[in-house]
């Protein structure tokens, strides 16, 4: 009788008497190595290796409370939805996620494949690493994606019941508390900010009633705009990139909401790259970012009206002008989650390591002003934003404003 019949929270030693009993993958007789290499906010993760033969893969199970905090209980089935998108990723966009090998859902758990030949993003960025295909692939991968899980290409009643099947009610909540709430009003009294930026916060942030005000539109947006499959927490620690290839893991935030958070969320954490890199001045990685992010935006506007014209189902979404008004209310939500994104990691409890690793207070009180005062911008004057440029022009002009009012 197998001890994996009933749910309970693995150790190093489990994973690997797990893996042997449940996964054809290693010779019965190898001696395996167990890592936890887990550092997201949720979830546990294991790597399992057989040094003889060189093989590896990953064991990601799901706990009852959050890993960041044990306040925070959460169900498990968040697994079943993050492999199922897993494999409906991997069916649209191939090479683009990594294989999922077994999805278990009484110990709530996936095998997938191993990528530690790849380096998470962030930690890229944070090494100021230049990846010359990130648009590129960050573009396909979203097009490819999100397009075919809209009305415009899938049939209905099929789109209907993924959508059921991707009611994913606990993070959502997540996303609907820390994004769009909580950074406005601390009223669950967990944001964290640095004392040196308090006041600032506390008069551009918390005072702005128009802020709050767009804030509370884009929010109803994402509850109620069952738009496509989206990934739903599309940022750089959701990425694990080399110089040639880029695979997207971890979307246990996955259900159908706005493409826009999708888009929005990989612009913003391309403004934190920015901002570090600005930081200690990184000229050849600021230029690459600058670019990258005005290709993420031209790019995808590019590609996706491309495969909207070779995937279009939908007879009225074929009517003239449809799809250019579908692509700005995109961009829109872009701009505007990009903005609110980046306001919950500065104010809110879930940070970004470019922004706190920045050890130098004056400089992070800078860095976090910058980020600050283009995000109300891009939540405000979000309509505006069309073009890639549009951003890195907001975003020199966030620069230059804080510059001014320190001097
Ligand atoms: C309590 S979870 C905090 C954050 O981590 C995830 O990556 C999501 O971004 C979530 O909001
Ligand atoms: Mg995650």
């Amino acid at each position: 009788m197998s001890r994996f019949n009933q749910y309970f929270l693995m150790k190093e030693k489990d994973v690997v008497d797990y893996v042997l009993e449940k996964v054809d993958f290693f010779d019965k007789k190898s001696y395996l190595t167990c890592d936890e290499i887990g550092d997201g906010n949720l979830n546990y993760v294991y790597r399992v290796s057989d040094k003889q033969s060189d093989k590896s893969l990953i064991v990601k199970q799901a706990g009852r409370t959050a890993r960041i905090s044990e306040d925070i209980t959460l169900s498990t089935n968040r697994n079943k939805i993050e492999s199922n998108a897993l494999i409906i990723h991997g069916k649209y966009a191939p090479g683009l996620v990594p294989k999922v090998y077994l999805l278990d859902e009484v110990m709530s758990c996936c095998v997938m494949e191993d990528l530690s030949d790849h380096l998470i993003l962030r930690e890229g960025f944070l090494k100021h690493e230049i990846y010359p295909l990130f648009a590129e692939h960050i573009t396909s991968y979203m097009v490819k994606t999100l397009l075919p899980t809209t009305d415009v290409v899938m049939e209905h009643k099929e789109k209907k019941q993924l959508v059921k099947e991707f009611i994913n009610p606990e993070l959502c909540e997540i996303s609907e508390d820390l994004v769009y709430t909580e950074p406005f009003n601390n009223y669950h009294h967990r944001n964290e900010i640095i004392v040196e930026n308090k006041d600032w916060i506390i008069r551009e942030i918390y005072h702005d009633n128009e802020l709050h005000l767009e804030a509370a539109k884009l929010k109803f947006e994402f509850m109620n705009h069952a738009q496509a499959l989206i990934h739903g927490d599309l940022h750089t620690g959701s990425i694990f990139a080399k110089k040639d290839s880029t695979k997207v893991i971890d979307p246990e935030f996955a259900f159908f909401g706005p493409i826009g958070y999708d888009t929005g969320n990989v612009v913003a954490h391309l403004i934190f790259a920015y901002i570090n890199g600005d930081t200690y001045h990184k000229r050849e990685f600021l230029d690459w970012v600058e670019k990258t992010i005005i290709e993420v935006i031209d790019l995808f506007k590019v590609k996706f009206s491309q495969e909207w014209d070779g995937s279009v189902t939908e007879l009225l979404a074929k009517e003239t002008g449809f799809k250019e008004w579908y692509l700005d209310h995109i961009l829109s939500d872009t701009a505007g989650v990009a903005g609110l994104e980046i306001i919950r990691r500065i104010v809110g409890l879930a940070k970004v390591k470019d922004i706190t690793s920045i050890e130098n207070t004056d400089s992070r009180v800078r860095a976090e002003r910058i980020c600050l005062t283009l995000a109300k911008n891009l939540i405000k004057r979000r309509n505006e934003f069309k073009e890639g440029k549009d951003y890195t022009e907001a975003l020199h002009q966030a620069i230059d404003e804080v510059k001014v009012k320190n001097e």
